[in-house]
């Protein structure tokens, strides 16, 4: 009877916001998780669980599961292995990294490439980031998905911006900004529904008709990389009709005069709506709606942006801009008002000592991850790249530029270490593979981007095959290399213990705890950290003008900056290739997680591009006809799909497939670019200009 069995508390190691808390019964017979089912008594989960983690156990227990060290025995992507004993993996690995360390290249000729397959704390950065550091390797800047939004928000907030979640069901006006909630925060959109039952109205800014915005009261739909003349038509508004916070302008924030001034002479709704596609009225009215929503709807306004608006040229700054709105109309001030990107700055882990920045050599340079293609093709300062360490992420099929990034992954003087539970698109080209656990099968920490709990995950089973956690094979590589034990040697759970350090939001709560189940962090129900202001900026104010942006050379106060690749400044390049491409994740995946689960793959049926009517039939493309989606940098195979769901001038390609799993070979990102965004140097995906044919 399956209902007798033992039960394990775990987490969801996604990178996603709602970081759930599972339940796995395990058959102690055979040492096998038989069931994983959400954990009902999660306060911000519920129990309730996506389509890809319910199915969590075809992944632990799937086929092409990687369980040994493997060699490469063909051609550099061709994918074909042997097995090797760990021992020997290990040799190999820290020979070539000695060999490299001696030559004159030196150890920053090793470059380690990690995102956010896990989200755990250990699993994701811990005795790794320790061993490359003591190692001496190249630095690598974790751009490819939030540093935009981040350095965006640092500019005007001194943090993320960020509320109590759960708080949100008393806002009465919620705008999904950028954000396909229903979809990549399930969670939240519950409680956004919540709000609706109670009055609220439910608004989505996308130039897609993403099932969020499909489910919302309004869509509308921006030209995308359009968001921040949007808001700043939106502040011409606010100003010209008075619908401010007084006292919380004079008393909270700096630069009112001048954001003034700016926004009544620049950015009328005339010149908004040329830029952005949306009619004067739609600007008008949502500025009415966002502005006067206490007196409409009843309550707070909340922003719920998300990395939508984040990855085009001017993504920086248009985070910087939105996330000044909440400041004008003082909705920071009620519980659930405002604006939220991440909670990830709520829990203060002590990353110091989990990955110890003191060991770095001086000097040592930092590698922009979303220039993989530059790096590995020699076009970065410094020594060559000769050695690349992957786990935690998939750059074949993940990383812009597609084709240059596997030109570079076919080098064959490249030395490629992958790590990983499957075999994917980036294993392909390793020279070792190394078996990876799932999270039944280690112990982590998390924190979450998405609500205020912290949590332990429990191993369920035992690692399946010769699999190891992270920590473990930089153990082993520490062990090789003749590292000091004091750095190496630390059991996972020593190193959790040291990251929930006793500062004030971590006082009372003890490992043992977390491991019974999610702890709240010490923070009031409704925390409202900018109610009274005292935002952690230099002036310790909202800064609608920026002294700091100031003295770094760039434009002191939100402004409107271009996609790079925009029809409107760019007619160059619309001449040959007139169409905003888009590719989000479909609901399916996660990234390039769960692509080779069957069930997952079925349900996201091909790879399809999503087209207005109007500019199918300048193409003579009907609905399902094979087309081909191309640009200077590559082209791929899709199946169209003609209809509603975008404006003219705008297609939508959900990915992220595997390459192997497409029509030929590639998936979207072959079309995408390595250009940087404005703030924080993060990845453009979504500001990508192509041209369809008919195949
Ligand atoms: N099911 C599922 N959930 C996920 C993920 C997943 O892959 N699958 N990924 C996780 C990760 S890593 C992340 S970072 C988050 C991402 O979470 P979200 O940011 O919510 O997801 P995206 O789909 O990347 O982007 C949101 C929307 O932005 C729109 N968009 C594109 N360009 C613009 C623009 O210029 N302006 C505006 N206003 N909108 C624009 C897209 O059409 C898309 O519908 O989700 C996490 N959750
Ligand atoms: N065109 C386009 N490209 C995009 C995006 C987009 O919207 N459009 N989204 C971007 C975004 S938001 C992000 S965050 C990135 C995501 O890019 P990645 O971080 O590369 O994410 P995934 O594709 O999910 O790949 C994660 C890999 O980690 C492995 N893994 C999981 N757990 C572990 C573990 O414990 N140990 C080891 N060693 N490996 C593990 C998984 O099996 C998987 O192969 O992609 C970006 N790329
Ligand atoms: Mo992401």
């Amino acid at each position: 009877m399956v209902r007798e069995l033992p039960t394990v508390r775990a987490v969801c190691p996604h990178d996603c916001p709602d970081t759930c808390g599972l339940v796995v019964t395990v058959d102690p017979a055979s040492g096998k998780a038989v069931k994983l089912r959400g954990d009902a008594e999660h306060p911000f989960t519920h129990g309730f669980l996506c389509q890809k983690v319910a199915n969590y156990l075809d992944r632990v227990y799937h086929p092409g599961r990687v369980l040994h060290p493997m060699r490469r025995v063909g051609r550099k992507g061709e994918g074909r292995f042997e097995r090797v004993s760990w021992a020997e993996a290990i040799r190999t690995i820290a020979d070539r990294f000695r060999d490299i360390a001696g030559s004159a290249d030196g150890p920053q000729a090793v470059l380690p490439y990690s995102y956010a397959g896990t989200m755990g704390k250990l699993m994701y950065g811990s005795l790794d980031r320790r061993f490359f550091h003591r190692y001496g390797a190249s630095l690598l800047d974790r751009t490819i998905c939030a540093t935009a939004g981040a350095a965006g928000c640092d500019v005007t907030l001194g943090t993320r911006a960020m509320i109590d979640p759960e708080a949100a069901v008393n806002a009465r006006y919620i705008v999904n900004w950028g954000s396909n909630t229903a979809v990549t925060n399930t969670h939240f959109w519950r409680i956004e529904h919540e709000a609706r039952k109670r009055g609220a109205r439910i608004v989505t800014i996308d130039p897609y008709r993403s099932p969020t915005a499909a489910k919302s009261d309004w869509w509308i739909p921006v030209r995308p990389g359009t968001d921040a003349a949007l808001a700043l038509g939106v502040m011409h508004v606010l100003f010209r009709e008075g619908w401010l916070d007084r006292d919380y302008l004079d008393n909270h924030c700096v630069g009112v005069e001048p954001l003034r001034d700016r926004v009544m002479s620049e950015y009328s709704p005339a010149r908004v709506a040329g830029i952005t596609g949306l009619s004067v009225n739609e600007i008008e009215q949502f500025a009415r709606e966002y502005g006067w929503a206490q007196n409409l709807f009843g309550g707070p306004a909340l922003i719920r942006l998300n990395y939508g608006l984040q990855r085009h040229g001017g993504g920086g700054i248009a985070v910087r801009t939105v996330v000044c709105l909440p400041a004008l109309t003082g909705d920071w001030r009620h519980g659930g008002g405002g604006a939220l990107l991440s909670t990830s700055k709520a829990y203060p882990f002590d990353d110091t000592f989990l990955t110890r920045p003191d060991l770095i050599p001086r000097g040592t340079r930092t590698i922009n991850m979303t220039s993989l293609a530059e790096a590995l093709h020699g076009e970065l300062p410094g020594p060559p790249v000769r050695a690349l360490f992957v786990y935690n992420s998939n750059p074949a099929a993940v990383n812009p530029d597609q084709s240059r990034v596997l030109s570079g992954l076919r080098r064959d003087d490249l030395f490629t270490v992958v790590h990983d539970q499957f075999q994917t698109d980036t294993a392909d080209y390793a020279d070792i593979l190394l078996p990876a656990t799932t999270q039944l099968e280690h112990f982590d920490l998390h924190g979450s981007y998405g609500h205020l709990y912290v949590q332990s995950s429990n191993a369920a089973v035992a690692p399946l095959g010769e699999a190891k956690p992270n920590t473990e094979v930089f153990r082993l590589l520490a062990r090789e290399m003749g590292y000091e034990p004091e750095l190496f040697d630390i059991t996972d759970e020593e190193l959790a213990r040291g990251a929930l350090s006793s500062v004030r939001e971590f006082e009372g709560i003890t490992l043992e705890d977390t491991r019974r189940g999610p702890v709240r962090l010490n923070l009031p129900a409704g925390w409202a950290p900018f109610a009274e202001g005292k935002f952690p900026t230099p002036s310790g104010k909202c800064e609608l003008y920026s002294e700091r942006e100031a003295r770094a050379g760039r434009d002191p106060l939100p402004h409107y900056r271009p996609p790079h690749e925009d029809p409107q400044t760019r007619p160059d390049l619309a001449a040959d290739y007139p169409l905003q491409l888009l590719t989000p994740p479909v609901p399916a995946f996660l990234n390039s997680t769960f692509v080779n689960v069957d069930k997952q793959r079925n349900s996201a049926g091909g790879v399809t591009l999503e087209i207005h009517p109007k500019d199918a039939a300048a193409r003579g493309i009907a609905d399902g006809a094979a087309v081909s989606v191309f640009n200077a940098r590559g082209r791929f195979r899709a199946t169209a799909s003609v209809g509603g769901t975008v404006k003219p001038g705008v297609v939508v390609s959900l990915g992220i497939w595997w390459n192997r799993y497409t029509p030929d070979g590639v998936n979207g990102n072959t079309t995408t670019s390595t250009a940087l965004t404005d703030l924080g140097g993060g990845a453009t995906f979504f500001d990508n200009l192509v041209q369809v044919e008919r195949v």
